[in-house]
């Protein structure tokens, strides 16, 4: 009996000394990018791909990103900020400078965006674009008669059919929320002169009388289950969720919308960095940036990838509008310290 026990004994010792070497020898990368960002397969085939573990959290806004990448004890490797954020980081000193030669498949991207891309990374030196995207108002008609949405412009958020209701919110992020009431006023996104600031803190002071909260992410379930009627939203969220609901629909604004790009990095304080490239280039295969693209539904700045891309999804006009429609919208830039009085207008409207 005695010796059973102590064969059992030593084969548990075996046991659990042969698991602890095992998972303790696996690489681990930390990733941190915004939610229902990835093809969650592609998470998994990277793992066996490169016998490593990924640690993927996810973060609904630039400004919950930024704060937690500056006070976090537990750095991540690899991060998923939109290109006002790029500059942001990268005046913090937190940025890794890429190394282009470690990137086999870096020539995918389409030229056309990087060059738009060196607008917050002046020579593509420390972010690979990752995805870029449009910022509209998605609705449920159920809720929602079409004659409030016919005008198919901004001030819908404004209309007196949702006065008290409690039925709508818009992004938790200052420059779109201020960006909106820009572009609704006749300004860029980018304008911060004070009459374009002025006009658009006019705007919201209306629109504010509609809006329950500031939100990015809970209002994609609250649009379904009629929590939310109206929303802003960004269009590959919007995607994803119509295709579960026909009920909801998605408008992009005839005065135009704010453009984004987001892209990856490598924080410089990676434990990983080698693995990093390999992740950022694993992401970079055409194949591998076709399939993410068509489960985020968002277009990809990949161009052998886009290239590949079924007619739906590029004739698709709420991902993929026209040109005559793109040139009313601006990307939202890094403005430096100006950004202040953004966020001034913001935080007043949100106190209200
Ligand atoms: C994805 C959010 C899109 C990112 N859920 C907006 N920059």
């Amino acid at each position: 009996m005695k010796t059973r026990i102590m064969i059992l004994a030593l084969a548990l010792l075996v046991s659990l000394v042969a698991f602890n070497a095992c998972s303790s020898k696996k690489p681990t990368l930390y990733i941190f990018n915004w939610s229902d960002y990835i093809d969650p397969s592609l998470i998994s085939e990277f793992e066996e791909a490169y016998n490593c573990r990924i640690k993927y959290s996810t973060f609904d806004s630039n400004e919950n990103m930024l704060t937690k990448v500056k006070s976090s004890t537990q750095s991540f490797d690899i991060i998923f900020p939109s290109g006002d954020h790029v500059s942001i980081l990268k005046e913090l000193d937190l940025l890794e400078e890429l190394d282009l030669t470690k990137l086999e498949n870096y020539d995918n991207l389409d030229p056309q965006l990087l060059q738009k891309a060196r607008s917050f990374d002046p020579e593509n030196k420390y972010s690979i674009p990752y995805a870029w995207g449009l910022t509209g108002l998605m609705y449920n008609r159920q809720f929602v008669p079409d004659e409030i949405v016919a005008s198919g412009g901004w001030n819908i958020l404004g209309d007196s059919f949702f006065e008290g209701k409690n039925k709508i919110t818009m992004l938790d992020d200052a420059r779109e929320v201020i960006g909106a009431a820009l572009i609704y006023s006749g300004y860029s996104v980018n304008d911060t002169s004070s009459s374009a600031l002025e006009a658009a803190h006019n705007v919201l002071k209306v629109w504010d009388r509609n809006i329950t909260q500031f939100d990015s992410d809970s209002y994609k379930n609250e649009l379904q289950d009629g929590t939310t009627w109206l929303a802003q939203a960004y269009n590959g969220d919007a995607m994803q969720q119509m295709a579960e609901n026909p009920d909801l629909k998605f408008i992009l604004p005839k005065e135009g919308a704010a453009m984004w790009m987001d892209n990856m990095v490598i924080l410089k304080n990676s434990q990983q960095k080698e693995l990093a490239y390999k992740f950022l280039d694993f992401l970079l295969d055409a194949d591998n940036a076709k399939r993410n693209s068509e489960y985020t539904m968002y277009p990809t700045p990949n161009r052998a990838a886009m290239e590949m891309m079924g007619a739906d999804f590029i004739e698709n006009k709420i991902i993929n509008p026209d040109e005559a429609y793109l040139e009313k919208c601006d990307m939202i830039e890094y403005l430096g310290d100006a950004v202040r009085s953004i966020d001034q207008i913001y935080e007043a409207i949100k106190m209200n």
